[in-house]
C-alpha cells in the first residue's frame, strides 16, 4: 500500500525515535492498564506459590498459574519461567518438567499477565525450608526494596544498577560466598558473575518496552556501561515511567569458571557448593515513578514477599 501511494520512507527514524522516547511517559489510562495487569499476575503468583508448597511439578505449577489468571500460554506477554531447584539458575529456562523432583528445595517463577495489551512482568523465589537459601532470599528482598525506595524523577537508572552491585557485594560477604571488600568484588567482576543481568527495564505494551536507551526525542542513545552490557535501561527517571526492578543472585558455574585466577581465590567454593542445588534467586516488581513517591504495583496487590 505504501508503495502504491508513493511513500519512499516507512517508519522514518525521526518519527520512531520520537515515539519510542515518549512511550516511556505513560498516560493515566496506560498506568491503570499496567496496574490491572499486575493485579491479575499477582493472583497467579499466589496460586503458583501454593502449588509449589503442595508438591506440584513445574508443569503443574504453570497450569495452576494460567488457570488462576484465566489466560493461556498464547495470551500471556512472555513464556513463563517456572523452575524448581537448580533449574532456577538458568536465566531463560523454558522447559516445564512433568516429573516432580525427589527433593524440593527452591522455586523461581517469572510470570506475567496481559491487560488490554499491557504487560506485567513479575518474579518471585521461594525456599521450601527456612534455611540459608531462605535467608539469602530475605537479604535480596531487602536490597530490592531499598533500591525501589531510591526511585524518583532525576535519578539515573544506571546508578541504581551500580548501587545494586554494591549491595550484592555486601550480601556475598555476609553469606560467606566471597571474601574481600565490596569494591574488589565489583571491580573483579565477582558481583557480575552472581548477578549477570540488568536491574530491569521499562514496561508497557512490550515487556521490554521501547526507549530504554533514549536520552531525548531525537533518539540520542545512551549505551549501557561497558561493565554492564546487559542493562536495558540507561534513562533518567521521570514521573509516569514504569519499570521493573529485578535483582538476582545465582550460582552459574560457567560464569564463575570464567573469573580470573585472583577473583576465583576470593570465592568461597564451599558455600557455592552448598547453595548450587538451590539454583538462584530473582525478585522482580513493577513500579510507577511518580513526582513525589514510587508506586509498587506488585506489592500493593498483595505479593508482599
Ligand atoms: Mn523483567
Amino acid at each position: 500500500m505504501a508503495d502504491v501511494l508513493g511513500f519512499t520512507a516507512r517508519n522514518p527514524d525521526a518519527v520512531m525515535n520520537y515515539l519510542h522516547y515518549h512511550r516511556a511517559d505513560k498516560t493515566q489510562y496506560e498506568l491503570e492498564c499496567l496496574r490491572r495487569a499486575n493485579q491479575i499476575a499477582v493472583k497467579g503468583h499466589l496460586a503458583a506459590k501454593n502449588a509449589f508448597y503442595n508438591g506440584a511439578s513445574e508443569f503443574e505449577i504453570q497450569q495452576c498459574y494460567l488457570l488462576e489468571i484465566g489466560q493461556g500460554e498464547n495470551d500471556v506477554p512472555y513464556g513463563n519461567i517456572v523452575a524448581l531447584n537448580q533449574n532456577s539458575a538458568i536465566l531463560h529456562y523454558t522447559a516445564l518438567e512433568h516429573t516432580k523432583p525427589e527433593q524440593r528445595l527452591s522455586f523461581l517463577i517469572d510470570a506475567g499477565a496481559n491487560f488490554h495489551g499491557y504487560a506485567a512482568d513479575i518474579t518471585r523465589t521461594y525456599a521450601f525450608e527456612k534455611n540459608r537459601f531462605y535467608q539469602l532470599i530475605v537479604a535480596l528482598n531487602k536490597v530490592q526494596l531499598a533500591i525501589i525506595e531510591q526511585m524518583k524523577p532525576g535519578v539515573k537508572y544506571v546508578d541504581l544498577h551500580i548501587a545494586t552491585h554494591e549491595h550484592i557485594g555486601q550480601i556475598l560477604v555476609d553469606f560467606e560466598l566471597a571474601t574481600g571488600t565490596v569494591e574488589q568484588l565489583v571491580v573483579q567482576g565477582i558481583t557480575s558473575a552472581f548477578f549477570p543481568h540488568g536491574l530491569g527495564h521499562m514496561l508497557g505494551l512490550q515487556v521490554h518496552d521501547m526507549g530504554g536507551y533514549a536520552h531525548d526525542e531525537r533518539g540520542t542513545h545512551i549505551a549501557a556501561p561497558d561493565a554492564h552490557p546487559f542493562l536495558r535501561c540507561t534513562r533518567v527517571l521521570a514521573a509516569n515511567q514504569v519499570l521493573t526492578v529485578e535483582p538476582g543472585i545465582y550460582i552459574i558455574d560457567s560464569l564463575l569458571e570464567q573469573l580470573s585466577p585472583s577473583a576465583k581465590q576470593m570465592i568461597n567454593w564451599k558455600t557455592v557448593d552448598e547453595l548450587r542445588p538451590f539454583g538462584g534467586i530473582r525478585i522482580e516488581d513493577n513500579v510507577i515513578v511518580h513526582q513525589n513517591q514510587v508506586e509498587n504495583m506488585t506489592r500493593e496487590f498483595g505479593l508482599v514477599d
